[in-house]
């Protein structure tokens, strides 16, 4: 069979892409990550940049993973498959690919070889682990570093990212700059109870508390890295504009992976992707003893450290625990990254950790119907009207995920449409981003938008949105804020249905970020955060509240973690 090792090989030898050296000389000295052959691949056909085609329709060297390792998708030895068609299916060209083929990160955790790999010993001693990379991860690991620590980051995917990698419509903070500039006005206990609002009153008050008060600290933190967090807007359950993302209203998630890979880079953080902790492993007083990583081609090893942060993320795409947590929400669609399979969960249960609200699970409204494409909150929060399949409007389209979600599956055929006109898109760069994917019907007229997507009472809803907007008072659904009429042509519309989007539940902690056992006391040298925590966000998350949190909470992780470690 030609395949891309063949093809490469045919034309040279090994070393076009390994390093110099007999066979079994050479498959020492492949890392996991392949930093030299991901080094070559761009030594002769350039960068991402180069490589950019803007004749393509969609361009995977221009998307919204930045710049991947080329071996994420261009496996050589194995039949390549194009990761984009995780969430997407895109009919694209790959040089000896599979191009209708899904990757599955996970297979079946070896423990036969994790036993093994503990009887050997540790190969590398570390101060800090930190399993996962994605904002959570990230934050911790810089945080440890800057803190004096030996860390390293362990990815079980081929890139880093996550779901934070999806963030849409961004991060909320009280108190920052931005909201000064804006004059609008804010308070750290206005942020808190719409949090616990929100949550329904089920969330931990103390951690709610500590997210709102170091909240315009993690976006000045961000920006201290590199970030642009300009632009301002509200969202779903926030009383005013404290969701921060970058100028222009640019998705938030490939911004900040981007400007966490760099600070990490620039800080030497060796961030191991292909290497996915399968065990955390104790020492008979129940201390922290390192994990066993599986590494996609040192195999199975174990790694010392005297502290580990997990920062695994939910669990929205493990279809086993979503039928056993939340079955009712089994055969939803996900947003989710394929990577959010929950196994800090699995990992820290297995050593005894509590778990907190762990079958709460958010659907999110507005997820293209018949897709796992998010629309983002943000498209309603700027101004756009939701409405059912008669184009009537049915609740207000700033109220909670829940209440929201529970209003469409009440409706006609359980989906819902966004409508929205050209002044939105103008505000709004990611609808262009829909617009690209073909998700939106558009026309000039209202009454034509009306008459192709048969919503037959549209042109009523929005004279009727219209006046309200103009009036200042929406009474029909008590929308709190109006930013845009519906006047301006193209029209356009978007189906929209509710699908998995936040796991709620997770890992139980403390206000430090420490991992508690099923006794609620520390487990001195283990914490997490981010998704894989519960606690936070109780029975509903509000949207921009998830990012804070890893920023937040990633970055006390890996501040204690280095504490702990430092000092024992
Ligand atoms: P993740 O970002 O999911 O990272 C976890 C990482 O751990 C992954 O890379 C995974 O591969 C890795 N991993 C897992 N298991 C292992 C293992 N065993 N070994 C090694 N590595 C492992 N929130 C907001 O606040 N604002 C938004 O605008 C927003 N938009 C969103 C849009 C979408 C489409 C989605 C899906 C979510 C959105 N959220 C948003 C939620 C938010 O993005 C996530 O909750 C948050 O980013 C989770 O971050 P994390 O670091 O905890 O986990
Ligand atoms: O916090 C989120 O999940 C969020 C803001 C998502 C979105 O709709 O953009």
């Amino acid at each position: 069979d030609v395949n891309l090792a063949k093809f490469h090989s045919d034309m040279g030898d090994c070393q076009s892409c390994h390093v110099e050296g007999k066979l079994k000389d050479i498959n020492k000295t492949i890392t996991d990550s392949q930093t030299h052959e991901n080094a070559q691949c761009r030594d002769c056909h350039g960068g991402y940049s180069e490589l950019a085609n803007d004749k393509l329709h969609f361009d995977p060297h221009t998307s919204h993973l930045g710049e991947i390792n080329c071996t994420s998708c261009h496996t050589a030895h194995a039949k390549p498959e194009l990761t984009c068609n995780n969430c997407h299916n895109f009919e694209m060209e790959m040089p000896f690919a599979n191009s209708k083929a899904k990757k599955k990160w996970d297979g079946d955790w070896n423990q036969e070889q994790i036993r093994k790999a503990i009887e050997r010993g540790p190969v590398e001693t570390v101060d800090v682990i930190v399993v996962g990379g994605g904002s959570a991860g990230f934050n911790a690991a810089i945080s440890a570093k800057e803190a004096g620590a030996n860390v390293v980051l362990f990815e079980k995917a081929p890139y880093t990212g996550g779901n934070s990698m999806l963030a849409a419509g961004g991060i909320n903070a009280v108190g920052t700059p931005q909201q000064k500039k804006k004059g609008i006005e804010d308070k750290v206990k206005w942020y808190a109870e719409d949090a616990m609002k929100g949550g329904r009153y089920q969330n931990d008050p103390k951690l709610v508390q500590i997210l709102a008060e170091e909240s315009a600290e993690a976006v000045a933190w961000l920006e201290s890295l590199g970030a642009n967090m300009d632009d301002l807007k509200r969202s779903g359950g926030a009383r005013v504009e404290r969701t921060h993302r970058p100028s222009g209203g640019a998705s938030v998630g490939p911004h900040i992976i981007d400007t966490l890979r760099k600070a990490a880079d620039k800080r030497d953080i060796p961030v191991r992707v292909n290497s996915r902790v399968e065990k955390i492993v104790l020492n008979d007083d129940k201390s922290i003893a390192g994990v066993v990583v599986h590494g996609r081609h040192s195999g199975y090893n174990m790694v010392a450290a005297d502290s580990v942060v997990l920062a695994t993320g939910g669990y929205g795409m493990n279809k086993q625990m979503v039928a056993y947590y939340r079955p009712t929400m089994k055969d939803m669609t996900s947003s989710n990254n394929v990577t959010a399979t929950g196994d800090g969960v699995l990992l820290a249960k297995e050593i005894g950790a509590s778990m907190t609200d762990i079958d709460w699970v958010q659907a999110h409204p507005t997820i293209g119907k018949d897709s796992r494409i998010l629309i983002s909150e943000t498209v309603r929060g700027v101004g756009a009207i939701m409405v059912n399949t008669d184009g009537q409007r049915f609740i207000s389209e700033l109220t909670t995920r829940d209440r929201a979600s529970d209003a469409i599956l009440k409706q006609k055929d359980q989906y819902a449409w966004l409508v929205f006109d050209e002044q939105l898109v103008k505000k709004k760069k990611m609808v262009r981003g829909y617009e690209h994917l073909g998700m939106l019907s558009k026309a000039n007229t209202i009454e034509e938008l009306a008459k192709i997507t048969n919503m037959k009472d549209l042109p009523k809803t929005a004279a009727a949105y219209n006046k309200y907007q103009a009036a200042g008072k929406d009474e029909a659904f008590g929308r709190e804020d109006m930013p845009l009429n519906l006047s301006k042509p193209p029209y356009y519309a978007v189906k929209v249905a509710p699908g998995i989007h936040h796991t709620m539940g997770g890992v139980a902690v403390d206000t430090d970020a420490n991992v508690l056992n099923l006794q609620s006391w520390k487990m001195d040298g283990l914490y997490a955060a981010g998704e894989v925590t519960g606690g936070l966000h109780g029975y509903n998350r509000l949207g921009g509240n998830a990012i804070a949190d890893t920023v937040v909470f990633g970055r006390k992780a890996g501040e204690n973690a280095a504490k702990f470690a430092l000092e024992k």
